[in-house]
């Protein structure tokens, strides 16, 4: 007899020694299940509840195996465009009326509902990213965590009002936190579920409606997650669905009758959207993650296996396309031989291949253009640097048919080597060692961005040293389940610093919510 879905252990990304033998056996029967029921028709975008085909089609394929066809979607025409910003426009009043008690509840039934189709989201996304099954899977759980979490923290809250001091016995002044109206929401392909229900459910619960663009590459599981909102009873045009690519996110950023945008992506983008904002007639919120360049240091007292285990996990989990991902470590010179050596074996170990399989740590990178990306990548470290494992795409079989590159450890290579100061969104580790770790903190910090960090020490003062002056909001000291990955809802908060957020406050955390909202004091004489 199956067991029972919703009694399977919770899949995060940190608790790697549990025992999922039970998640797998679910999965073994439901991948192929859910493979078998994808529907060649086309999935039209949603705009008030309703179907809206208007605009240009297109095939979706996976990144696993481009014979594998994920559905067929709309790019949204201008005038599809419109109507979902208009029929947001139109849901607000009727969305804000509600109250927020009303509106938590309308998206813990959305949680409910999510919930219970848990693990087929959590196959669309493996099927559409190229996933691993527990980076899926912790994806999904991830995902509920942040609804419950923004939910709860808008009751912790009583709402973001709260009663002021009197100036006089005779007056009043209550405080509000009040929505802007429609927000648009733009999310990335690497987490589609968690950073789209992220900005969604903070943009929603706060009394804001939206219209939703899913990444290009992401439409599936957008699709997916709308019909979670709308079989949960959210009132029509309160979230509105068009898939599309940049053309479609520019219109939307563009509307005159948006309010304010949430994005995660690329820094090049994030900032292009901050400043068109910033160029209407008056300023409106942008809350933009945008990417990182994360070290990792690993100090003469790391203990080694923690540190190769932790920085291995962060460099190559989702093939390296994640913000969080660590993509270049600082080794102190005594530790640099023994760390050097765990590091290429446990990647040496790593097994990449069709990521339905139980034992697959890394599927393919998510297309064509990043696949090149790679190569091109590689050959200039092999120009400047070299290689200790790794920088060749796979080839034959199952690897023909999807973009398959290897896990790359680079060495060697000069400071300014754009493996050491960009965003590569690839499997591609920098390494570079270090005798002063005051100058290696330095470094690591001369970069545009500054999302996490992570470091490996048993001493106090290194560790201190770390807090203090690491430059990003995420900072992660000896975890083995990831150097600079791994963040959880209401567990760690997730904020970007320079280049790599605009608002300084974080997701996950407990001031993300409020940044959908604006202030308003009511003083009333008695
Ligand atoms: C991202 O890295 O793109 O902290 C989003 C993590 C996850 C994902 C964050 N919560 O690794």
């Amino acid at each position: 007899m199956p067991a029972n879905p919703m009694t399977l252990p919770r899949v995060t990304y940190s608790n790697i020694a549990e025992d999922f033998a039970a998640v797998h056996d679910h999965l073994d029967v439901l991948i192929p299940q859910f493979k078998a029921g994808l529907p060649a028709d086309l999935r039209p975008n949603r705009i008030a509840a309703r179907n809206d085909a208007d605009g240009s089609v297109y095939k979706a394929v996976s990144p696993i195996d481009r014979d594998i066809v994920l559905g067929t979607f709309v790019e949204a025409s201008p005038g599809s465009l419109d109507r979902a910003v208009k029929a947001a426009q139109a849901a607000c009043p009727g969305w804000n009326a509600l109250g927020w008690q009303a509106r938590v509840e309308h998206l813990e039934r959305v949680a409910r509902e999510f919930e219970r189709r848990k693990y087929e989201i959590g196959v669309a996304c493996l099927l559409e990213v190229g996933k691993s099954r527990m980076e899926a899977v912790g994806e999904v759980e991830e995902t509920l965590d942040l609804i419950r979490y923004y939910c709860a923290e808008m009751t912790a809250n009583n709402g973001y009002a709260r009663d002021m001091k009197r100036a006089f016995p005779q007056e009043r002044t209550h405080v509000v936190l009040r929505p802007h109206g429609v927000f648009g929401v733009i999310s990335p392909f690497n987490f589609p579920l968690a950073l789209s229900v992220a900005m969604i459910t903070g943009a929603l619960v706060a009394g804001n409606c939206v219209v939703y663009k899913p990444s290009p590459m992401a439409g599936l599981t957008g699709h997916l997650l709308i019909e979670c909102f709308e079989a949960a009873g959210i009132p029509a045009g309160v979230v509105n669905l068009v898939c599309g690519g940049a053309t479609v996110g520019e219109a939307l950023v563009n509307h005159p009758a948006i309010n304010g945008i949430a994005f995660t992506g690329s820094h090049a983008v994030g900032m292009r959207i901050f400043r068109s904002m910033a160029a209407r007639p008056f300023a409106l919120p942008v809350i933009a993650e945008m990417g990182g360049k994360n070290p990792t240091y690993v100090t003469q007292s790391a203990e080694i296996a923690t540190a190769a285990a932790g920085v291995m996990r962060s460099a190559f989990g989702l093939q390296g396309q994640k913000c969080s991902s660590g993509s270049k470590v600082y080794v102190h010179n005594a530790v640099y031989d023994d760390f050097m050596q765990a590091l290429v074996k446990l990647t040496r170990a790593i097994q990449i291949g069709n990521p339905e399989g139980r034992a697959i740590f890394m599927g393919p990178v998510i297309n064509r253009e990043a696949a090149e990306r790679f190569d091109k990548a590689a050959d200039s470290v092999r120009q400047q640097g070299r290689f200790e494992i790794g920088g060749r795409r796979l080839s034959g079989g199952l690897f023909d048919k999807g973009y398959y590159v290897e896990p790359s450890i680079a060495v060697g290579l000069p400071d300014d080597h754009c493996l050491h100061k960009e965003e590569q969104f690839l499997p591609l580790l920098a390494v570079k060692q270090f005798s002063d770790f005051e100058s290696a903190l330095a470094d690591g910090n001369s970069v545009l961005y500054g999302l996490t960090a992570g470091i490996y020490t048993r001493d106090e003062r290194e560790l201190r040293l770390f807090l203090d002056r690491a430059e990003a909001g995420v900072l992660y000291a000896n975890r083995a389940s990831g150097a600079t990955t791994g963040a959880w809802p209401g567990i760690q908060t997730f904020c970007g610093w320079k280049g790599s957020g605009v608002s300084h406050k974080g997701g996950l955390g407990p001031w993300y919510v409020p940044q959908f909202m604006r202030e308003q004091s009511h003083t009333i004489m008695e």
